[in-house]
């Protein structure tokens, strides 16, 4: 069988076997659209099945999840934990609380996840979890009976070798505190690195909170710089208002840029002085506010609920908030306004559409598997302190950041240029390195 027609049967059966879950068909697409050149080149992995187990998860969990609102009432939410690759080591990936998330979802971004974690060059496989909770308007105390409820299932699959979450949408320093918490009360082990992103004073890492948004904004840096360009004096749009998107506004902040606009689910916000990250942390990471009270308590600044951010001219932009979120008529407005980079801070958030409107005029993609990966590096870097019982100063642990985000980009355009003559492939190159890394990975580990 030649190359191609070998994807094209494994993306058939990922369709036949999944149905219904178009995001993770969509996932599957994308990085399976990347690798003929890999298999040419590495016979020897279509010859082993590679392809056909690693869309496959090692296992998936599905688990309810019931708890008693304010009011006495008993509420059941779905749980999930997708177990994806252990190749490279322990399954690592975030937990999502939030409406929307289903079965597909969840293999979605878990499969995001093995060539992510791949590409940082750590010892961590792929997973994804969460709930279809959602956290929005819910006490404290509703949010930690859930909470515990969701570990008092999930702590018998996870361990500091096994499974290690993290946060996601939905999922911050307060919910991983209750979970881990709970693992803590149930194993009776202070098994400090069977979760990331806990709290600086017990066992968390400094930086791990500012991570995700800075990374993607390094990953952007050096993408602007193969042109000779920075964010010094430039308009920058943020998606969503939340853990990335804030500290991406802060970073380009601290770069010299402008971040003119952000958003969240029910609008968007222009600020053309510069979003004021005070006011922003205020609101979203305090009073868990709106986006529009931004608004309220600025005036000079204006909300819509009509539009998208992406209507604001912007010469770069980054996607922070939710999957498929620029579509075809955002990328068209964006290229039309001139945007010169596009740096996904979420997963996935720009449509295929999309990422082909930026390819043909030209401008920068940086895939969410490769701009994003900070988030999770600093997880690995949280593991590593667990690990030595040992704490390292956020100097220490940004400069580690940062050289990531450096080797990362400069593996992607290594590998873009070796695998496909273009260095400015960002989808191929990204797709390609974290392809190879795991499947040598599982190559050596035989069938299994
Ligand atoms: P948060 O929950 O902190 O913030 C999410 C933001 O996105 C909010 O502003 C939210 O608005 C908005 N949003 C969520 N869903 C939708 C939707 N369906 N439509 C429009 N806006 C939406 O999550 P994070 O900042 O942690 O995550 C954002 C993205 O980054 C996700 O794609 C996530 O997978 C990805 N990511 C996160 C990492 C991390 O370390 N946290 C690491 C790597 C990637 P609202 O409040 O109105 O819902
Ligand atoms: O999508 C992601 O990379 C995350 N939500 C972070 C995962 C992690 O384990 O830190």
């Amino acid at each position: 069988m030649n190359v191609s027609s070998h994807i094209e049967a494994v993306y058939e059966e990922v369709r036949r076997r999944n149905p219904g879950e178009a995001e993770f068909h969509q996932a599957a697409a994308e990085v399976l659209d990347s690798l003929a050149p890999a298999l040419e080149r590495h016979p020897e992995y279509a010859e082993t099945g590679i392809l056909e187990r690693l869309v496959e998860p090692e296992r998936q969990l599905i688990f309810r999840v019931p708890w008693v609102d304010d009011q006495g009432k008993v509420r059941v939410n779905r749980g999930f934990r997708v177990e994806f690759s252990s190749a490279l080591g322990p399954y690592k990936g975030g937990l999502r609380f939030h409406p929307s998330v289903n079965l597909g979802i969840v293999k979605f971004l878990g499969f995001e996840q093995i060539f992510k974690n791949a590409l940082t060059g750590m010892a961590i496989g792929g997973g994804k979890g969460g709930s279809d909770f959602d956290p929005k308007g819910r006490s404290d105390g509703e949010v930690m009976r859930f909470c515990q409820s969701f570990m008092t299932e999930l702590y018998r699959h996870l361990g500091e070798h096994t499974d290690v979450p993290a946060g996601d949408i939905g999922v911050g320093g307060r919910e991983i505190g209750y979970l881990f918490g709970q693992y803590k009360r149930i194993t009776n082990r202070y098994e400090s690195g069977v979760l990331t992103g806990k709290a600086v004073g017990w066992g968390g890492s400094h930086v791990r909170t500012e991570a995700t948004g800075y990374g993607a904004v390094y990953f952007a840096q050096e993408m602007l710089a193969t042109r000779g360009e920075g964010f010094d004096g430039r308009r920058v749009v943020v998606s969503g208002s939340g853990n990335v998107a804030v500290y991406a506004v802060e970073k380009v902040h601290a770069l010299g840029g402008r971040v003119v606009a952000c958003s969240d689910s029910s609008g968007y916000l222009v600020d053309e002085d510069g979003i004021d990250l005070e006011l922003l942390k205020d609101l979203k990471e305090v009073r868990r506010a709106r986006i529009s009270d931004y608004a309220e308590a600025k005036p000079a600044a204006r909300f819509s609920d009509r539009g998208t951010v992406y209507d604001v001219p912007c010469d770069i932009a980054l996607p922070c908030a939710t999957q498929n979120e620029v579509r075809r008529e955002d990328a068209v407005a964006l290229v039309k306004n001139g945007v010169r980079a596009v740096a996904e801070g979420a997963n996935m958030p720009c449509t295929p559409e999309a990422v082909e409107l930026f390819r043909e005029a030209g401008v920068l993609f940086g895939p969410g598997k490769a701009a994003n990966a900070g988030g999770v590096a600093t997880s690995g870097l949280e593991m590593q302190q667990n690990a030595a019982r040992d704490s390292w100063t956020f100097e220490q642990t940004e400069a580690r950041l940062s050289a990531v985000m450096r080797d990362v980009h400069t593996d992607c355009r290594a590998t873009a240029e070796a695998y496909g003559g273009n260095a400015d492939d960002y989808v191929l190159g990204a797709n390609v390195a974290g392809f190879l890394r795991v499947a040598e990975a599982m190559a050596a580990q035989g069938v299994i």
